[in-house]
């Protein structure tokens, strides 16, 4: 087994006993740190720093420099799948993921390859070798996937929506054809995330970003079925430690219960449930990860604080809570916020842990 210096993420995820809550942030190298826009005007677009294992690990590395966060997570992006899976995936500046073959009906579904992790998908296993090596047993990597249905809806839509009506028309009017391509997912995703722990992620999570705008219904037919196939075939202990799973559905607040059947060990919670709330309902079964709405880092650091021991009260005492934002740190936040955050977490966790 590998030595970590800093395993109070892993721990907290096993409920296992902490000295303070640990802290990352979603989205924590991006465009809010000026050293990642150098860097990225310099690769020239987004999917070349991803595809580069030394520019990948470099921008996984540089919050860390800044912070003493408890983890880091693999610069990589969910849409690397449908990109292996050969649907032509570009971003256009400002706008988004654009597909330029996106899904229309059930040949090109019967058509699409499940991609090998180690040849298509080989420069996300390189860049998880090499930020492991460069972490040094500082903290743990996370590795992470999209949830298939939320990976479907961008190769539906072919980008992002705001309304979803093409994935939904699929969904009501040919169901046979969204359930094979979920099912594609979920065995690619299966794949994929056993591939990066086996090349040296710690721990794995599970975004499913657009879970929460279905019935509750669809929800468990459309998303947290596949979530479910995925927990289920994921490698659940590696290199003599176990390697916690953390299922993040936003807008998932109603079903916790449900999430937390699937077996995981940890939920991610967006900011619009209360942590207290999610704890009395699925405290005993999950480890929680949350949930401070980030819009608070426009705040002051005074007012993120208040709020961060208002999310520290209601977890209460005892380990089990990993502290996050409710979703992605947005490009406009100032570094000085993120950093004021994450010192207030551990300043004022470590009387939760006595
Ligand atoms: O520099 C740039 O312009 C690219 C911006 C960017 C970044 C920094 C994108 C494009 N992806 C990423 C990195 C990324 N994406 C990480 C890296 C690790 C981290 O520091 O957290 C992760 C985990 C993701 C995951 C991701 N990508 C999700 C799930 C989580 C979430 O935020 O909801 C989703 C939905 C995406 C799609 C995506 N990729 C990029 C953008 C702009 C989007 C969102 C598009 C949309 O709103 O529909």
């Amino acid at each position: 087994m590998s030595e970590l210096k800093n395993d109070r993420y892993l721990r907290a995820l096993l409920k296992q006993p902490v000295d303070a809550t640990p802290v990352w942030m979603m989205r924590q190298a991006g465009r809010y740190l000026p050293e990642y826009r150098a860097l990225r005007a310099e690769a020239g677009d987004f999917m070349s720093l991803c595809k580069n294992a030394e520019l990948a690990c470099e921008v996984t590395l540089q919050p860390l420099r800044r912070f003493p966060l408890d983890a880091a997570i693999l610069f990589s992006d969910i849409l690397t799948i449908p990109d292996a899976m050969g649907l032509g995936l570009h971003f256009e500046t400002g706008e988004g993921p654009r597909f330029e073959r996106p899904i229309m009906d059930m040949r090109d579904v019967v058509n699409l390859p499940i991609p090998d992790p180690e040849q298509e998908l080989g420069y996300v296993m390189n860049a998880v070798r090499t930020i492991r090596r460069e972490l040094k047993g500082e903290v743990p990597l996370i590795g992470f996937s999209g949830s298939p249905w939320t990976l479907a809806t961008y190769m539906v839509e072919g980008g992002s929506s705001k309304t979803f009506g093409k994935i939904k028309k699929m969904a009501f009017a040919e169901p046979e054809i969204l359930h094979m391509l979920l099912d594609k997912l979920a065995d690619s995703v299966i794949l994929y995330l056993n591939a990066q722990i086996k090349a040296g992620a710690q721990s794995v999570m599970i975004f499913d970003t657009w879970g929460g705008i279905l019935t509750p219904r669809d929800y468990r037919e459309f998303s947290l079925g596949y979530m479910d196939k995925i927990v289920a075939g994921l490698i659940r202990e590696y290199d003599g430690r176990k390697v916690p799973v953390t299922l993040f559905t936003k807008n998932g607040g109603m079903w916790l219960e449900a999430m937390a059947a699937t077996g995981c060990d940890a939920l991610g919670l967006d900011w619009t449930i209360d942590i207290a709330d999610a704890k009395a309902r699925v405290g005993d079964k999950v480890a929680l990860q949350g949930n401070m709405d980030p819009a608070m880092l426009h705040a002051s650091p005074e007012r993120i604080r208040q709020e961060v021991q208002k999310i520290l009260d209601g977890f209460g005492q005892g380990s089990g809570h990993v502290f996050n934002l409710g979703h992605g740190i947005t490009p406009d936040v100032d570094p000085e916020n993120a950093g004021a955050f994450i010192n207030s977490v551990h300043e004022l966790s470590r009387l939760y842990h006595l």
